[in-house]
């Protein structure tokens, strides 16, 4: 059978400014879902093609004779995803399924669009749906408890351009964090051996992918193992130009792990601050106290570790001027990134199912989770005012004074990029507050309008 994933991207992400934004930013990479999937198929015989909307533009007239078309689903990108199954269905007589996380917390809304509906890690079940043996309209996949017995990714089904390889060295979170997807869809917290990741890591290089990037949801959950990973990466010399990875901020009590990142070049991480307001940290069960958060900082500094400082903004305990002492520290510790997230409501988590309760949410349309739209009523604001700070934040960050601190620290080709930045985020805001203002259809003009 002729089997297609897809993993779609939302209307703004496809468009123009954004592709040409990503170009000169990010290496397009892939999500590893479905090349994992794809392998499974592939080995049983089937002719399988993946594509990421995110890096390419896509031709849909291509797919005519495809049998069954694969869609993955995160919330932001769902309405995407149902639109491009609704499609396959008035066009072509192709199967669909859908997968992934916003499918595996919401299967009855997908199912609406698909023929059949996966939830949760779907390698043992993937086959069998595919060939016609499990039948159900909403198949329910139990987690696969031994790591090391899935396949690598194979990154020679991915049809979209790719520059950097992802592995994931475990599955899941141990923290629970009130907002977080990852550590609920991804339960429990499992980790695959040592000489499995290493056997991957010598598969990449050996297909020439220069950058490689963990993309466990928290690599230093474990640090002795995190440690034992880049030892052996050292040793065996399986280290790559650069490696990003997600951590937490308790990583720098340990100095030898700090050490270990920066020789095994694992020298860009996303960390969440979220807040330098204690009782914010504990209402979203962070575990993690404001002494690490500053700890940290200096350390990212001391061992050259570019930083992507994650913000939470709208938390129910944290007021306007706690928003921006967040955003000053990451500028004090000359951040190479700020991530500003509005707190944002992901169905199946305690956020979302509070603001439920409570009747906090305003609105459905799941193409504005992308974490810089407001979808709920905060406590210490109003919902334009949060909105507002988020601009508020990414300008103070992105400013053009900034520019030179990162090109002292980080070099030019770093120094000039902020500068692009600091040019794009002014423009966005000014458009989305133009939009605001007049464009009455516009969400930001419903925000901007709403009496609470
Ligand atoms: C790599 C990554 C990216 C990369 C690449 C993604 C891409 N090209 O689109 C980049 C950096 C570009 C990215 C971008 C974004 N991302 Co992202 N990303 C990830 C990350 C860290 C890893 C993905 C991965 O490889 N997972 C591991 C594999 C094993 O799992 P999987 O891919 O989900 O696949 C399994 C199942 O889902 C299922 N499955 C998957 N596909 C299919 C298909 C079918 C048909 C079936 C049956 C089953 C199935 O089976 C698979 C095997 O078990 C995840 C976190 C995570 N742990 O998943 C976030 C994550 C998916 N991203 C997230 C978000 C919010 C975004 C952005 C919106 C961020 C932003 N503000 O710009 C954008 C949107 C991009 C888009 N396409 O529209 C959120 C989604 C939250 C949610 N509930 O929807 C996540 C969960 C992180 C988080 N903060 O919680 N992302
Ligand atoms: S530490 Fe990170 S990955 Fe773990 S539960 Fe919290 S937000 Fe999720």
């Amino acid at each position: 059978m002729k089997v297609v994933f897809i993993t779609p991207a939302d209307d703004i992400r496809r468009s123009l400014t954004y592709r040409v934004g990503t170009f000169l930013y990010v290496r397009p990479n892939a999500i590893t879902g479905p090349l994992i999937l794809g392998r499974i198929l592939k080995d049983a015989g089937h002719q399988v093609e993946v594509y990421e909307e995110l890096s390419s533009r896509v031709d849909y007239a291509k797919f005519q004779d495809a049998d069954v078309f694969c869609i993955y689903t995160m919330t932001p990108n769902a309405p995407r995803a149902y639109f491009l199954a609704d499609q396959v269905h008035q066009k072509t007589s192709a199967r669909v399924l859908i997968g992934g996380m916003h499918a595996s917390v919401m299967p009855e809304e997908a199912a609406e669009h698909a023929d059949q509906v996966v939830v949760g890690e779907a390698e043992a079940v993937i086959l069998d749906v595919v060939e016609g043996r499990l039948t159900d309209k909403i198949v329910y996949a139990d987690c696969i408890d031994d790591l090391d017995s899935i396949p690598f990714p194979d990154y020679s089904l991915l049809k979209t351009p790719c520059a950097e390889a992802n592995v994931l060295t475990t599955r899941g979170c141990p923290f629970c964090c009130a907002f977080c997807t990852t550590s609920r869809m991804y339960h429990p917290f499992r980790k695959r051996s040592i000489e499995s990741v290493m056997e991957e890591l010598r598969y990449y290089k050996s297909l020439g992918f220069k950058y490689m990037n963990f993309e466990d949801d928290n690599f230093t959950a474990d640090k002795e193992r995190a440690k034992e990973i880049c030892r052996q990466m050292i040793k065996e010399g399986l280290v790559f130009k650069g490696t990003f990875f997600f951590g937490r901020t308790d990583m720098a009590k340990d100095s030898e792990l700090m050490e270990l990142f920066e020789q095994a070049h694992l020298s860009c991480v996303l960390v969440g601050i979220e807040s330098l307001n204690q009782e914010s940290l504990d209402s979203i069960h962070k575990q993690q106290n404001v002494a690490d958060i500053i700890t940290f900082g200096k350390a990212s500094v001391k061992h050259r570790i570019a930083l992507i400082a994650s913000i939470v903004l709208g938390i129910d305990t944290d007021s306007a001027a706690d928003i921006q002492r967040s955003v000053e520290f990451a500028k004090s510790i000359n951040a190479y990134t700020l991530q500003p997230a509005i707190l944002t409501p992901y169905p199946g988590t305690e956020t979302y199912e509070q603001y439920e309760r409570e009747g906090r949410i305003i609105t459905r349309d799941w193409s504005l989770y992308d974490m810089m739209n407001v979808t709920f009523i905060p406590k210490k604001m109003t919902p334009w005012e949060l909105q507002e700070q988020f601009f508020i934040a990414s300008k103070r960050f992105y400013s053009f004074f900034s520019s030179f601190k990162i090109f002292k620290a980080f070099g030019a080709g770093s120094g000039w990029r902020r500068l692009g930045l600091w040019l794009f985020v002014r423009l966005a805001i000014i458009g989305k507050r133009a939009s605001a203002r007049f464009q009455k259809d516009s969400y930001m003009y419903q925000l901007k309008h709403m009496k609470v």
